[in-house]
């Protein structure tokens, strides 16, 4: 399978994020990317190839304008205001306040995000729109007639929605790539997320449509990030009710756990009967990772690979979290073997 892949990522170098109680290094970082991609190229995984440009339309289709043009603007304003150190929100609107977007930069950071664990920094713009595009570049990949493609995107992007940014994530690559799909002609389009966190984006970008099947697999929102959507209960509205499924797992799930969800996932995909399935790729779930609760272990990777290529789908694989660095690209690259190694 060929990887989509830019150097254009490591412009998002965050210097630090709230976590814990303490501003700590950011998480996610260059180094993710640059592990996975080495890994890519020591197994053989196929060719690399660099993004096209599709321009903004295509990210417009899932994101709201004033929201693009916010992040578009957003560093400059920073700057003028606070002078070229990484801008985070300080305060959010909860219940009891008005959400009506301020004028000034430190109220739109608080209106468009959700968290303060997302720095904008100078490269932001170019390194999120370069990874919208390596998503893309896959999406045309897989419906030119490409069995699979792996879009390693950074930074990630499942926790974005239509308007809003946070945990990592600013534009919802998968997402885009989803519609992109649909609007290259094909019927229905399926979504799993297998993040360790619950894909809020991409939920919320799809909630009310029956044309995307959205299915998360994640820690429970009872115990974890982002704690305030990704129950069980939540199944769609609108149009859109039964084309939505949460799975929520317990704090310390292991594989034994995780596989009956994912077969669960792939039940319903296979009902659902899509043209082709997006793969949220998170690798977060490993038992190792330092911000989350899973149990998985690398050759478990290698098993999920082979339980979604039995969904016989063209597949476009979307790289999300994980933060088991040094474990990065053996994890990824297995679920990606253990497809290829199923397919043919
Ligand atoms: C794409 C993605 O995986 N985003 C994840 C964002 C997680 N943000 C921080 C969650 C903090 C949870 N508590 C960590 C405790 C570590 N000691
Ligand atoms: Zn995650």
């Amino acid at each position: 399978m060929k990887t989509i892949y830019t150097d254009d990522h490591r412009l998002q170098d965050g210097k630090a994020e709230l976590i814990d109680g303490k501003l700590q290094p950011c998480f996610e970082m260059p180094r993710r990317a640059d592990i996975i991609i080495a890994r890519v190229r020591d197994v053989g995984l196929g060719e690399v190839i660099p993004p096209q440009d599709f321009g903004l339309d295509p990210v417009r289709r899932v994101h709201k304008d004033n929201f693009v043009d916010f992040l578009h603007t957003a560093w400059d304003r920073w700057v003028e205001d606070h002078g070229a150190y990484d801008a985070l929100p300080l305060n959010w609107a909860t219940r009891g306040m008005r959400a009506i977007e301020p004028e000034s930069i430190d109220g739109k950071l608080s209106y468009f995000s959700f968290d303060a664990g997302t720095p904008i920094t100078a490269g932001t713009w170019r390194a999120i729109t370069g990874s919208a595009n390596v998503a893309l570049t896959g999406q045309k990949l897989v419906a030119d007639g490409a069995r699979s493609a792996f879009a390693l995107c950074r930074p990630p992007g499942h926790h974005a929605g239509t308007d809003f940014y946070g945990g990592y994530c600013f534009f919802n690559n998968a997402a885009v790539a989803a519609q992109a799909f649909r609007d290259a002609g094909a019927g229905r389009v399926a979504i799993l997320d297998v993040d360790y966190h619950h894909g809020n984006g991409t939920q919320e970008i799809f909630y009310d449509r029956d044309d995307v099947l959205t299915i998360s697999i994640h820690a429970d929102p009872k115990q974890e990030f982002p704690f305030f959507l990704g129950f069980a209960d939540e199944t769609g509205e609108g149009r859109g009710e039964g084309h939505h499924l949460n799975l929520p797992l317990r704090w310390g799930s292991g594989w034994d756990a995780y596989r009956p969800a994912l077969e669960t996932a792939m039940g319903r995909i296979r009902d659902y009967a899509p043209d082709a399935l997006v793969v949220s790729l998170g690798v977060d779930t490993f038992e190792e990772d330092p911000i989350s609760k899973f149990k998985l272990k690398h050759d478990d990777y290698t098993t999920m690979g082979a339980i979604i290529a039995g969904g016989g789908l063209p597949t476009l694989f979307v790289m999300e979290g994980g933060y088991a660095v040094d474990a990065l690209g053996v994890n990824a690259v297995n679920v990606l073997t253990g497809f290829e190694a199923a397919v043919s």
